[in-house]
């Protein structure tokens, strides 16, 4: 007999689909389309077990679709600028393209090997200007609508490698690469005004109902929205207001002091020349150095100093004083808070710690009634009865909020304010392996874009990495050296790059028309494919990629590119690969190699393992016994089906047959295929889809012991069904054995195939009865229950039918007859 050998099976299919251009995408006007995404892989060099996992479930998803008649668009791309190219170039000497190059061809070679139904036709690589190129026309038209702007703010920077740290490379307070203490500096930074688009990001979560529930929750607490008012508290002696934001203007008859940012611009001239001046000083030289995360952490002790100044209560006319405290952020609301102590825990801790006055204006409905002790150990959150608070008193807290700000807004002192979290998004990098940012700078003319014509800015490959003194590109003379597009004289280019959450922003959108050369996407084509219909990530990008992803989309629907306002209409996110209790990673020494175990075993097994061994969305425990598990079912279908070519070859596949346990088979395998199907269509559970299959292959070898005489054609029909079934999770084998069923059109040419089998509901109705149920002899209801439920299971389900519970209840039962396969007569008194 012929012994199963994966690797010549796979890679016997693989060029076969690759020669036939079976995952070709081509538009069908008419057809319904599929886009079935993956995230796209950073090209790190090799794929791991992570990458196999969400790879695998989305080409089942993929094939599915395909056999149930969708055209499907299935591509792949590359995520292929940022940090570790340069990394590499510093370190080892090799150019970050070359490096990135070399990489992608690696894990090229690997997706392939895999048998994933891609269109490689349709390869985006983000770092090449093909690609690129299209960032910049974007950036430009965005900074026509003022949605790229420059402005100077806070950034991490490090001393010694003298350049811009992103967040991620501070680690505790220091450099990633030289360990230094990172401090803060104020540069001019290029922004993508995502605030403009923070309601509609909110309100558009409302049509996001296939995505995971805490993927949205975390969305809508980035966008951050809290409903409040703006309130003016007049500074003492003249000299303008101090606005706070507050959510809270109902508390607003318990303010005691007040807290400022340390970074507020307030802070100077208040401290000027009191006695608390140095002391002022000293409190925010050390808050510049500490850590932000540190600084802002829950468990971080509040501190803060006087300033020496005073506000006035817009209502009480009181004196306030004036505070500086470590946990209000200069980047929310107005930098500046009204401090509640009574009725807000921070504002509490802070005053317990510096002797402050707290005072209570907010109470319980029991206290109202004067029923609780007013001494507080902790602040009061929760809403209640406003008092203390004049005219306002009585009045429960949610009405006061509306009532205090209107009477605020009619005496000048306030208004209403809704603020968001989201931050706009800094995009400058003082990085070389990434879009050039398309600006120049002109000592005449200011900031000029280059002109669309000039495009793309390539980024030079001739440059030095020393990993020192910033940016490679301002050490670039040829590159610095730019005429002014607007008066043509010599002008200077930017030298800092787009970060690299630029390119992932809308690469689904380019997949659409790869080549498209006028635009980064072509309207019409964007208009077939578009949206995505399923897409498919891990979990650590539901902030940060999925909002930039959605941001883009509606900037270019507002540039008038594309139809649609949200790019992804279902989204799965994938678990971990876990091995020994902890995620596979280098560090943990923990890692299966996919290459390993696609050269033992196949690329068959590693994705029937991976998609078996746990549900998509789920952490997957890795275990070598399943791996060898789901090889050995593959040996053994294998084998089945040659073990049993004689009666298979030429058989003509029969749905009736003559004997019990072949009528059995038929049915058997009628339900697998409605519940596979199910699983399918109702969130993917692949693991219990491969388990049906699997039980489905039990049956079929219990078939071929049971003695009963084989029918061939019973046989055939069931295992071209198996086949079919067999193919999303394991291609390679299942166009192998559909071949040697004799069928001469693989099942994956969609032009050919006979598609996702379909059931017979006459084979389902087959294992089900309906029984009718009488009360006294009277019709009151019926119920469907499996043909073998036994009589006992029969009579209790008959009398839990709610319809026939309300003419038994509150009788008695006297006895229940059952008649076989007909009716349950329930007697009553
Ligand atoms: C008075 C007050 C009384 C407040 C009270 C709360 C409770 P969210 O919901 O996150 O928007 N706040 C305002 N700006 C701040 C800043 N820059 N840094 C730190 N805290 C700031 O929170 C809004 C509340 O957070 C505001 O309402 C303000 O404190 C504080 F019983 O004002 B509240
Ligand atoms: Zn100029």
């Amino acid at each position: 007999m012929v012994k199963y050998e994966p690797r010549d099976v796979e890679a016997k299919w693989q060029a076969r689909w690759i020669d036939k251009k079976v995952f070709k995408a081509t538009e069908e006007p008419g057809k319904k389309k599929f886009y079935c995404l993956e995230m796209f892989p950073y090209p790190s060099g090799r794929i791991h077990m992570g990458h196999v996992r969400v790879y695998a479930i989305g080409d089942v998803i993929a094939r599915y679709k395909r056999l149930n008649g969708f055209n499907v668009l299935h591509p792949m791309g590359w995520d292929a600028f940022g940090l570790p190219a340069e990394n590499a170039a510093i370190q080892k000497g090799i150019h970050p393209a070359e490096w990135t190059t070399r990489n992608i061809a690696n894990m090229k070679e690997q997706l392939k090997s895999m048998g994933i139904s891609y269109d490689w036709e349709r390869e985006v690589t983000t770092c090449l200007p093909a690609y690129y190129k299209w960032n910049q026309w974007i950036f430009i038209r965005m900074y026509e609508k003022g949605l790229a702007y420059k402005k100077k703010s806070l950034v991490n920077w490090c001393p010694s490698c003298e350049t811009v740290l992103a967040n991620e490379q501070v680690e505790e307070g220091k450099c990633w690469r030289c360990d230094s203490a990172v401090g803060q500096k104020d540069l001019e930074q290029w922004f993508f005004k995502i605030t403009a688009y923070a309601e509609d990001l909110l309100k558009d979560c409302e049509q996001l109902t296939r995505w995971p529930e805490r993927v949205l929750t975390m969305q809508k607490n980035w966008i951050g929205k809290s409903t409040g008012a703006e309130i003016d508290f007049a500074m003492e002696g003249g000299g303008g207001a101090m606005r706070v934001f507050t959510t809270r203007p109902d508390t607003l008859f318990g303010v005691t002091f007040m807290s400022l940012a340390p970074e507020h611009p307030l802070v100077l001239s208040l401290t000027k020349g009191t006695p608390q001046e140095t002391e002022v000083f000293s409190f925010i030289e050390r808050m510049k150095k500490t850590d932000r995360e540190v600084r802002l952490s829950d468990t971080a002790e509040k501190e803060g100093v006087f300033t020496g100044s005073y506000v006035i209560h817009p209502l009480t006319g009181a004196r306030i004083p004036v505070w500086i405290a470590n946990f209000v952020l200069m980047e929310y609301g107005t930098g500046a808070v009204m401090a509640v102590p009574a009725h807000d825990q921070r504002d509490f801790d802070f005053a317990k710690r510096y002797r402050l006055p707290v005072r209570k204006v907010i109470v319980s409905p029991d206290a109202a009634a004067g029923r609780e002790s007013s001494a507080m150990d902790e602040a009061f959150t929760d809403p209640g009865i406003l008092v203390e608070s004049g005219r306002f008193d009585g009045i429960p807290s949610e009405e006061a909020k509306a009532k205090i700000t209107e009477f605020l807004e009619q005496e000048g002192a306030g208004k209403q304010k809704i603020n968001y979290r989201i931050r706009d998004w800094g995009i400058s990098r003082q990085r070389y392996w990434g879009t050039p940012i398309p600006a120049i700078y002109c000592d005449v003319c200011g900031v000029q874009m280059v002109r669309e014509i000039d495009l793309p800015v390539v980024l030079p490959t001739d440059v030095p990495f020393t990993g020192k003194g910033g940016s490679p590109l301002a050490e670039h003379e040829k590159f610095l050296r730019a005429d002014c597009p607007r008066c043509g004289k010599p002008g200077r280019r930017e030298t800092d790059t787009m970060d690299t959450f630029v390119d992932s922003s809308w690469y689904f959108l380019r997949y659409a028309s790869p080549g498209e050369a006028n635009r980064p996407v072509n309207s019409e084509s964007a208009g077939y494919w578009l949206p995505v219909d399923q897409y498919v990530g891990g979990i650590e990008h539901a902030v940060l990629h999925l909002l930039y992803s959605r941001f883009f989309t509606k900037v270019l629907h507002d540039l008038g590119l594309i139809s649609f306002r949200e790019p992804f209409l279902n989204l799965l996110t994938q678990g971990m690969v876990i091995k020994d209790g902890a995620k596979m990673s280098k560090s943990k020494g923990n890692v299966v190699d996919p290459d390993y175990l696609i050269q033992k075993y196949g690329a068959d097994t590693a994705r029937l393992f991976s998609l078996f061994a746990a549900p998509p969305e789920k952490d997957l425990d890795w275990n070598d016994h399943g791996v060898e598990g789901a090889h050995r079912f593959l040996i053994r279908v294998w084998n089945l089906f040659h073990g049993h070519e004689q009666a298979l070859r030429g058989a003509v596949p029969v749905q009736k047959a003559d004997g019990p346990a072949g009528r059995a088979l038929v049915r058997k395998t009628h339900q697998t295929i409605r519940k596979i199907t199910e699983d399918m269509e109702k969130d993917f559970h692949f693991n219990t889809a491969v388990a049906a299959l699997m039980e489905l292959f039990n049956a079929i070898s219990d078939y071929l012991s049971s003695g009963e005489k084989i029918e061939a054609g019973i046989l055939r029909h069931v295992l071209e069904r198996f086949v079919l079934l067999l193919s999303p999770f394991a291609p390679h084998i299942a166009e192998e054995l559909w071949s040697f069923l004799g069928e001469k059109t693989p099942i994956f040419d969609t032009k050919g195939t006979r598609g996702w089998p379909g059931y017979d509901p006459l084979e389902l109705a087959a294992d089900e009865m309906v029984i009718v149920i009488q009360v006294n002899g009277k019709l009151r209801g019926q119920i469907t229950v499996p043909s073998k439920a036994g009589a006992e299971e029969i009579k209790t389900a008959a009398q839990s039918v709610p319809k026939v519970q309300e003419w038994t209840r509150e009788k008695k039962v006297v006895k229940v007859i059952y008649v076989e396969k007909r009716l349950v007569n329930i007697v009553v008194s």
